[in-house]
């Protein structure tokens, strides 16, 4: 796809609403201009950096969509930033760019802080400087509540975080409620579980998975050898669920009088001038949003996600031994059928291993459920069975 210059971006806006999202590329950011291309009429942005190499795979089919138009963005380019919100005005600003590998934070600490937390800086000076009425998103992470203190995880739960993602993640929180509560911004961070499906990337453990379980499918049904795939931490918990699911609930989000009778025809407060500091009007719309948690309120080791991620593929296997010698094995039946030389599907790898980890990610979405009418629609099961499927079928290859 094209991705034009912030000074051809004139020519694509009407009298619509706009919407400018970035991180269009990765999983979130692409399902989030497809929702929005569905569900609203609003002429749409996505931030995007020129790579030498093209990494459009997720936004290939709106390629011919006239609504739809990338922009040369970069979150590290504080200028980039200004001008890109000085120059279109977005009616909504929705960040789901980020450094968001938790696992790389420890390996590149200051560009997931620069990302995740400066990076959001710059964008809430932006909006408060060029259009105060912009409505701003950013990503939130399950990760903020690290070594949790009570389960599930409600939005009252504190930050605990456990990694420089989380720690990232939890300053940028602080920062959106600071701008909010000094420039009556509309800006919120949602608390968002662990969300996945067919454009996850491959490094993140449910992906991870169900690319391996296609590879290992391809090899048995034409007896061929084949490779066990290495994990870390099997025994952690977490709360997944689809990322098309959360979209909706990011949308409610920063529509909240749509959904919530408390909040309807209340003033959106004086919208300030470039330059002028207003307190926040308690009373009104922006002391009243609140920052919800999505999730599924269900948690399951990374174990069931093998053992379900197998099943769907019609693999039969079982856990051996513990620790960094555990294995999920095919049962002798299997390895009869398939005449496998090796039967171990998956084995440990300590080097998967995290410096401090999260054991328990469990998700309270109440509140959520209650005030926005939001539930997800694709069950633990379901998301699965869906990745195990897409995978299947990148190989030609049916259940
Ligand atoms: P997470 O997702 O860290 O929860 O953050 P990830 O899929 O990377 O890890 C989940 C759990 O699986 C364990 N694990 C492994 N993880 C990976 N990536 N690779 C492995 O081989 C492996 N083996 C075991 C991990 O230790 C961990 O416990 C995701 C991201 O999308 C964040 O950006 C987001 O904020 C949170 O979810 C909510």
């Amino acid at each position: 796809m094209e991705i034009y210059n912030i000074s051809d971006a004139k020519k694509f806006m009407n009298n619509k609403k706009t919407v400018f999202v970035t991180g269009v590329t990765g999983q979130d950011g692409s399902h989030m201009v497809d929702y929005l291309l569905k569900n609203t009429d609003y002429t749409i942005f996505g931030g995007a950096r020129r790579l030498s190499i093209k990494n459009h795979e997720n936004i290939k089919h709106l390629e011919t969509n006239s609504r739809f138009q990338l922009i040369n963005f970069d979150l590290s380019d504080a200028h980039s930033i200004s001008k890109t919100i000085e120059q279109i005005k977005p009616d909504y600003f929705i960040n789901l760019a980020a450094q968001t590998f938790v696992g790389s934070s420890w390996d590149f600490p200051t560009q997931t802080w620069e990302c995740n937390t400066t990076g959001v800086i710059h964008i809430l000076e932006a909006i408060r400087q060029h259009k105060p009425s912009c409505r701003f998103y950013n990503a939130g992470s399950s990760e903020e509540y690290g070594n949790v203190a009570y389960t599930p995880q409600d939005e009252n739960h504190p930050a605990k975080p456990r990694s420089p993602y989380g720690a990232s993640k939890s300053a940028a929180r602080q920062l959106v409620k600071v701008y909010r509560e000094s420039y009556n911004l509309y800006a919120i961070q949602g608390l968002l579980f662990n969300h996945e499906g067919t454009r996850r990337g491959e490094e993140f453990v449910t992906r991870k998975i169900t690319k391996a379980v296609a590879r290992i499918k391809q090899a048995l049904i034409n007896f061929k050898t084949f490779d066990a795939v290495e994990l870390g931490n099997v025994n952690t918990k977490r709360d997944w669920s689809d990322a098309e699911d959360f979209v909706d609930g990011i949308w409610r989000m920063l529509n909240q009088e749509e959904y919530r009778a408390d909040l309807k025809n209340l003033p959106t407060g004086r919208l300030l001038l470039p330059g002028e500091i207003a307190k926040t009007d308690q009373q009104g719309l922006v002391g009243k949003i609140r920052e919800y948690v999505l999730s599924s309120n269900e948690t399951h080791t990374i174990k069931e996600f093998v053992e379900l991620a197998f099943k769907h593929a019609g693999i039969n296997g079982g856990w051996h031994g513990q620790g960094t010698v555990e294995e999920f094995s095919l049962v002798a039946k299997d390895v009869e059928k398939y005449e496998a030389v090796s039967s171990v599907l998956v084995k440990i790898n300590p080097k998967f291993y995290r410096p401090a980890e999260v054991d328990l990610l469990w998700g309270n979405s109440n509140l959520v459920r209650k005030d926005l009418q939001w539930s997800p629609k694709t069950s633990f099961e379901q998301l699965v069975e869906k990745m195990v499927k897409n995978d299947l079928s990148l190989l030609g290859l049916t259940v």
